[in-house]
């Protein structure tokens, strides 16, 4: 049996499934529901303390606790070219480093625009809510993300996310300035796979490929960072278009 536990719409479970879904790997997939299931994810992890995060893979017994654990396994168990070619070893950790700092820079960007404003959590709360009883849950929508921003200790940092995110992405821009297709090398590695889903929190991919988080493409949006960089949008929509079909 194989079993990955997800979050659909988050771009470290996205990273995971790529990587599986490239090397063919067939899995059956667990919906994770952020805070309330992490009780599960620790009797899976054996780990009562601690961040407990999805993105995990069971396969015949044994466990892959993340994305890039996960990914390695498929690259091990599954066909197809290889995302981590030995060659460019070195490179593709460096950027699925990047890929990281990237992700919590944007995840805190976003979690503290639902947390500390009410305009926010209203929008993220389902659209087929009356906009009264929209109006009455934006608080509880508002606690429910502080307690995600504890989680991640989003605040402890809180004002480095907006200005981290930006230098990542003018790093990368330059980096993809040569108007290349890939990060490293010449065919794909998890070095794309790693960095394209993080332009998530820039403006969500065509939901063809991954649905929309809660409150739906305006809450995922970064407006101001998606018109400074219609290049990165822009690559990271043809690697799609090219290697996620
Ligand atoms: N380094 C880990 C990070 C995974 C991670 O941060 N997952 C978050 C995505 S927002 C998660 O599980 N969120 C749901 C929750 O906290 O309940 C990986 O690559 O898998």
């Amino acid at each position: 049996m194989t079993r990955l536990h997800h979050l659909p719409f988050s771009p470290w479970s996205e990273k995971a499934r790529w990587a599986l879904d490239h090397h063919r790997v067939s899995y059956e997939t667990v919906q994770h529901v952020p805070l309330v299931g992490d009780m599960r994810l620790r009797v899976l992890l054996r780990k009562p303390r601690g961040r407990v995060t999805v993105p995990i893979l069971e396969d015949q017994g044994q466990i892959f606790p993340d994305s890039l654990s996960i990914a390695r396994h498929a690259e091990a168990i599954g066909t197809g070219t290889p995302l981590f070619p030995a060659e460019h070893a070195t490179q593709v950790q460096r950027w699925h480093q990047f890929s990281e700092e990237l992700l919590n820079a944007g995840r805190g960007v976003f979690a503290l625009k639902q947390a500390d404003d009410v305009q926010a959590a209203q929008a993220a709360l389902p659209r087929k809510l009356h906009p009264a009883v929209r109006s009455l849950l934006a608080p509880v929508a508002r606690q429910t993300m502080n307690l995600f921003v504890a989680k991640y200790r989003i605040r402890d940092s809180e004002r480095s996310h907006r200005p981290v995110l930006e230098r990542l992405l003018e790093g990368l821009a330059t980096v993809l300035s040569d108007g290349r297709q890939y990060l490293v090398g010449e065919q794909l590695t998890y070095a794309d796979l790693a960095v394209a889903p993080a332009l998530q929190m820039v403006r969500p991919v065509d939901k063809r490929f991954m649905p929309v988080g809660p409150g739906g493409r305006k809450a995922w949006s970064n407006d101001d960072l998606a018109e400074r960089f219609p290049q990165l949008l822009a690559w990271r929509d043809a690697l799609y278009e090219a290697h996620r079909s």
